[in-house]
């Protein structure tokens, strides 16, 4: 069973790592080197990895690779640029829980607003999103042990292991966060949509501190592959664009702004019970019934747009011959204009 013994032995590792950091001095346990951040020292300080200072830049590059794309997806590694590109975003500090400064704090896995024992209080985390660990625990690490910006940070525990968040949310378009790399090496991040097919993956070189992502599909998980002991604050996500009638189309690319959004094809009280189609250009069936009764001079002017319509929309093979019937019978009642 080589896929039980994968899950087991990162624990046993782990025991034994923390019953060895128990028992020895620090300098005994730096030759051991952790295999987790529950196996850190006392004070923070980690027995390998690179916790010096490096120089943050903000305009390395990038590197996209994106085998099967099926969306148009957009990196970024600059929070001011992924903010001007994806305003209004959920933000998740991770600050408010029980962790202190300069320690580590097991977290469960996955944790959430549903389940955010037993780091965060019941009602402090931001609704939406999940945090995992591949496997193990994820932990939070408090001020001072991420060398950047001396707040909490949240990890999976095991170094062995991967990370990622998931969003429940149907419109999450943007998702970004602070990242922090204590392996010393470039990170592989992708970027899942619905039904978790793969929307890009990003390479990002170590030292880059922050990541965004952007796509026209809805984003349901972005993971960060085991390797690189990745660990993030500061998670935002949402739509990142402005939606006034809510469609998940943007205002700038909604030929139709403020969609009548009802489930069926209500016309004056009436309903169809055609199903009210959104297409591709952010406007309904309703939207489009409803430009007839704009300008009409008299009720048989209306019925007579509704019909061309619904003629349009049945060769089109958006509505049968029924469908079309049923809408009529509710223009033709209908008090238009
Ligand atoms: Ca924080
Ligand atoms: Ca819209
Ligand atoms: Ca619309």
């Amino acid at each position: 069973m080589p896929y039980k013994n994968k899950i087991v032995q990162p624990f046993v590792l782990v025991l034994l790592a923390a019953f060895v950091a128990f028992t020895f001095s620090s300098a005994a346990v730096a030759a051991q080197e952790p295999d987790s951040f529950s196996a850190m020292y006392a004070d923070g300080s980690l027995a390998h990895g690179p916790v010096a200072d490096k120089a943050m830049t903000s305009t390395l590059a990038v590197k996209i690779d994106q085998p099967t794309q099926l969306a148009s997806v957009t990196f970024f590694n600059n929070q001011a640029t992924f903010s001007a590109a994806a305003p209004g975003l959920t933000l998740e500090d991770f600050e408010n829980g029980i962790t202190l400064p300069g320690q580590v704090q097991g977290c469960g896995s996955p944790f959430s607003s549903d389940s955010p024992a037993p780091c965060f209080p019941a009602g402090e985390l931001s609704e939406g999103f999940a945090f995992h660990a591949d496997f193990g625990n994820t932990v939070a690490l408090g001020a001072g042990i991420v060398p950047i910006n001396g707040t909490t940070w949240v990890v999976a525990d095991l170094f062995a292991s991967g990370s990622f968040f998931t969003f429940s949310d149907p419109d999450v378009f943007a998702v970004g966060f602070e990242l922090f790399s204590f392996a010393g090496s470039a990170i592989t991040i992708s970027v899942h949509g619905v039904d978790d097919v793969l929307l890009g993956t990003a390479i990002v070189p170590f030292g880059t501190n922050f990541f965004g992502v952007q796509s026209d599909a809805v984003i349901t998980r972005v993971s960060a592959a085991a390797g690189a002991v990745v660990v993030y604050d500061n998670l935002q996500f949402g739509k990142g664009f402005i939606d006034t009638d809510g469609d998940g189309i943007e205002d700038d690319l909604d030929a139709c702004p403020n969609s009548d959004l009802s489930p069926t094809i209500v016309i004056d009280g009436c309903d169809s019970g055609v199903d009210n189609t959104l297409g591709a250009d952010g406007c309904t069936l309703s939207d489009l019934i409803g430009e007839c009764a704009i300008g009409v001079r008299n009720h048989g002017q209306y019925v007579r747009c509704v019909s061309h319509l619904t003629n349009d929309l049945k060769k089109s093979g958006l509505i049968s011959g029924s469908d079309k019937g049923a809408i009529m019978s509710c223009a033709g009642q209908a008090d238009i204009p």
